[in-house]
């Protein structure tokens, strides 16, 4: 366990406001007249990254003088969001910098608005990496996360007339001030081409590759503070230019006009981010952003490796572990295989030692639409050597799998890494388990399903590889750093250690049922309750009343998800209401925010009748002073880091087993709200460490929708069986949302009905109903509800990601701290 604990530094706040308004007038070239809150929020910036890069330094120079043995996160995101709040959090700065600016006639919280999110992810698994590089540097791990600096983040989502509309991302338009680059550590990345065979001496077979252009990979650093201040780690994310390096005179014919008519635009491999979230895309561009990024940071760790080593490979698994946050990294395993034998004319044998004790690989779905596959005729045109290892890999792994299953082609195809039929294609989860020494799921029942029903043949192949290590969340932005009233009530009970001491948390258990302690811990939900009224109102115009229970589902949209579970059940209150007008129900406000990925019919069309269906309800003086519904455009970490801290519900309603974690799921129960969930993800373990009482269980098991799907399921079955079900589907095939546009959310009915109902909707939607009733029952008890809502808080220390990291640490990366200072 993290035995870190924050030692705040002590830099007055005489020093920091001097400082401020040095950077003001010398680096921002105005005054404090002039200034406006972005030109302050530059200028406390800039005053800030001046400790920060004083922490790098010396951090750099512990790992280099102790020679440290480091893990390298390759991932394709990170999800980072707003910096400032956090780096001051991070060097105990936060209070002092508040009163700094105060006394400018300035505030903090203001200026903490101007900054854009870094929003370099699509959701969990690039939020996971932001969370986990933050708990590495906390904990004092030498480390560095490798990823694509996008010049583009994920789209900016707005609403028009209930539909999305995605605008582009433009996070950089006037400079991110944590940000250095580093044209010192250029890389130079080879693409297209062909593969020359050549015989050298000994009879040995020499490869060349031949690329048909070369583009330049230059390196941005971001640095990541731990909390205490002392160890500050590096994310390095790499940019693509142009090559001026790169001589067109020098290449063949055939080079030549292979790279123009490729035309290759090395400016838009990092140009943006695909917004695709558990699809594959597989586009050409997707395949050379992956192999971009993955080339350049192990140029660069090899780099660095040879600084200290020279030539000499022996002790290069010792020193460096590389963790793949999926498989969007996996090509750098045949790039690691190339260059020990292609250009370091290493054995194969040895190469192979080598890579199979440098990665390990993270999976992070069992969605089959989200494995990733690519067209061997794909990866021959960019990447023709890796093709040709990747082939050998493969044939000299299925010598393996003959010995222990001899001539059973059925198990040779199955674990292939090239998926044969008409386009041959490659399989690079596959790849990934091959070239791995360990394999993690996310939760426990993930990496049960992940060894049960996905990779069991590997698992009896290599008993040991595949493991469990359960995700977390780092406590300090989400539950420090954003909801800061509760924090200060927890310190006031506990002590500080919390945030790098999450199990502390425990002690609140004491207070559980002291009234006093209930009141203030509910008195704080309701003031967070009242700043997210306001800022709904400012967002979308609807007035919220804070006394209602404010139900929240905030995920990437997708039908797994079943944001239109939740819709359905909204319907049906409504109807209720409408039957009913004195229907027993708490007043309820439901809160989404989502973004679709933008090709995704079906999840735009749920955006879209999330939003008729809110404003329908809103504006019906029947139902209203019972029931809102709200979705909140924009969906990022930053609005995140408001919805949560006013949160007393959190929805998290995936059919069983098909979210692999979550991780929202913790971030709402670590506030105080009571979840209302499926047996999926780590749900299962939120359950378990909350108590039966605590949370409201409801739906199918993993086993009962296998043994449902077996015997045929028939959503027609609950649609007449349910009349409340069949009248709310129904309902939406009229215009009663849509005036004039009947038949606008018929799409969703369709699903459901005629499309099979693939994620179980109508199977769980009684159950879920009746779960929602216990709930709000529940809530009637105002005491017995803040218990709750304190027990869950109590109760989370395990999803801290300082946990997850030291499962990491101890089972797969076998790290040791380097204390700086
Ligand atoms: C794939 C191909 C092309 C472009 C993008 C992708 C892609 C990008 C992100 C595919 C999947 C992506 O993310 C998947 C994800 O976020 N998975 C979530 O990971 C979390 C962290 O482990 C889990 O908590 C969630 O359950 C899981 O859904």
């Amino acid at each position: 366990r993290a035995k870190n604990t924050a030692q705040p530094q002590s830099l007055d706040s005489k020093t920091i406001k001097a400082s401020i308004v040095q950077h003001l007038h010398c680096t921002l070239g105005t005054d404090e007249n002039k200034a406006n809150n972005h030109a302050w929020w530059k200028a406390t910036c800039a005053a800030v990254q001046e400790q920060v890069l004083e922490g790098l330094r010396k951090t750099q120079r512990a790992h280099y003088l102790n020679d440290t043995r480091a893990v390298h996160y390759f991932s394709a995101e990170f999800l980072m969001g707003r910096l400032m709040s956090n780096n001051l959090h991070n060097l105990g700065l936060f209070e002092t910098t508040d009163q700094a600016l105060k006394e400018l006639g300035v505030s903090l919280t203001d200026i903490m608005e101007e900054e854009p999110d870094m929003a370099l992810g699509n959701g969990g698994l690039g939020r996971l990496a932001a969370c986990f590089i933050d708990s590495l540097a906390t904990m004092d791990l030498p480390a560095v996360g490798y990823g694509l600096h996008y010049e583009h983040g994920l789209f900016r989502q707005e609403i028009k007339s209930g539909a999305q509309i995605e605008r582009p991302d433009s996070w950089r338009d006037y400079g991110n001030p944590w940000e250095i680059c580093r044209p010192e550590s250029i890389q130079e990345i080879p693409l297209y081409g062909y593969v020359e065979t050549k015989y050298g001496d000994k009879g040995r077979i020499q490869k060349e590759w031949h690329p048909g252009t070369i583009v330049k990979g230059v390196p941005w650093d971001i640095p990541v503070v731990g909390y205490g201040g002392k160890t500050v780690n590096v994310l390095r994310l790499w940019e693509s230019q142009a090559s001026d390096y790169f001589n067109w005179d020098v290449f063949n014919a055939g080079g030549y006009v292979d790279a123009q008519k490729e035309n290759v635009q090395a400016e838009t491999i990092s140009k943006v981010l695909y917004p695709n979230d558990e699809t594959e895309a597989g586009k050409e561009l997707r395949l050379i952003q992956q192999y971009f990024f993955c080339a350049c940071s192990l140029k660069d760790i090899i780099r660095r490796y040879k600084r200290a080593h020279g030539d000499n490979w022996e002790r290069f698994a010792d020193q460096v572990v590389i963790q793949l946050n999926d498989t969007h990294p996996a090509i750098a395993i045949p790039e690691l295989m190339r260059i020990l034998v292609d250009r370091a004319e290493m054995d194969w044998d040895s190469a192979w030692e080598i890579c199979t004790q440098t990665f390990a690989y993270t999976n992070h779905t069992l969605l089959p639409e989200a494995l990733e596959k690519w067209p061997a005729r794909m990866f021959e045109k960019i990447l023709p050597r890796h093709l040709e290892i990747i082939y050998e890999i493969n044939h000299r792994f299925l010598d393996e799998v003959d010995k222990v299953w001899p001539n059973d082609n059925a198990i040779k195809s199955k674990l292939s890494i090239i998926e044969e039929g008409n386009d041959k294609m490659v399989r690079m989860g596959n790849l990934s388990v091959i070239g791995s020494f360990a394999v993690n799921g996310v939760a426990e029942i993930h990496s049960r399903l992940v060894k049960q029903n996905l990779f069991p043949e590997f698992d009896q192949l290599w008993p040991g590889k595949l493991t469990n290590v359960t995700n977390g969340i780092t406590p300090r932005r989400w539950l420090k750093a954003c909801n800061p009233r509760l924090s200060e009530l927890i310190d006031s009970k506990i002590g500080q250690d919390w945030p790098v001491q999450l199990d502390k948390l425990q002690g609140l258990a004491d207070f559980a049922d002291d009234a006093k302690f209930q009141k203030a811990f509910m008195q704080i939900k309701h003031q967070n309750k009242v700043d997210l009224a306001a800022d709904i109102k400012a967002l979308t115009g609807v007035e919220v009343d804070p006394n209602a229970i404010f139900d929240v589902q905030i995920k990437r949209l997708h039908e797994y998800k079943r944001q239109h579970l939740n819709l359905l059940h909204i319907l049906a209150l409504y109807r209720r209401l409408l039957e009913n007008p004195g229907y027993a129900m708490t007043p309820r406000v439901f809160l989404f925010g989502a973004k679709a990925a933008p090709g995704y019919k079906l999840a735009k069309d749920i955006i879209y009748a999330i939003n008729k269906v809110a404003d329908k309800i809103n504006n019906d003086p029947r139902v209203n002073q019972k029931l809102k519904v709200v979705f909140l455009p924009n969906y990022r970490v930053s609005l995140a880091e408001k919805m949560i801290p006013a949160a007393d519900v959190s929805e998290q309603i995936s059919t069983a087993g098909k979210e692999a974690s979550g991780t929202g799921n913790m971030k709402l129960a670590l506030n105080g709200a009571l979840t209302i969930g499926t047996l999926d993800g780590a749900n299962i373990e939120i359950a378990e460490e909350v108590g039966d009482d605590n949370i409201y269980i409801f739906g199918l098991t993993v086993e009962e929708v296998q043994a449902l799907k077996a015997n045929g399921y028939n959503p027609y079955d609950y649609y007449y069986e349910n009349k409340e079900l069949k009248a709310i589907l129904d309902w939406l095939e009229t215009d009663y949302f849509t005036p004039g546009k009947p038949g606008a959310l018929a799409s969703l009915k369709h699903s459901l009905l005629d499309g099979g109902d693939p994620y179980l909707v109508l199977a769980d939607f009684a159950s879920y109903s009746d779960a929602h009733k216990a709930l709000d029952s529940a809530y009637q008890d105002s005491k017995g509800w803040a218990r709750k809502a304190i027990l869950n808080t109590a109760r989370m220390g395990k999803f801290t990601s300082d946990r997850s990291i030291q499962d990491y640490v101890d089972r797969i990366w076998k790290l040791s701290s380097c204390k700086v200072e």
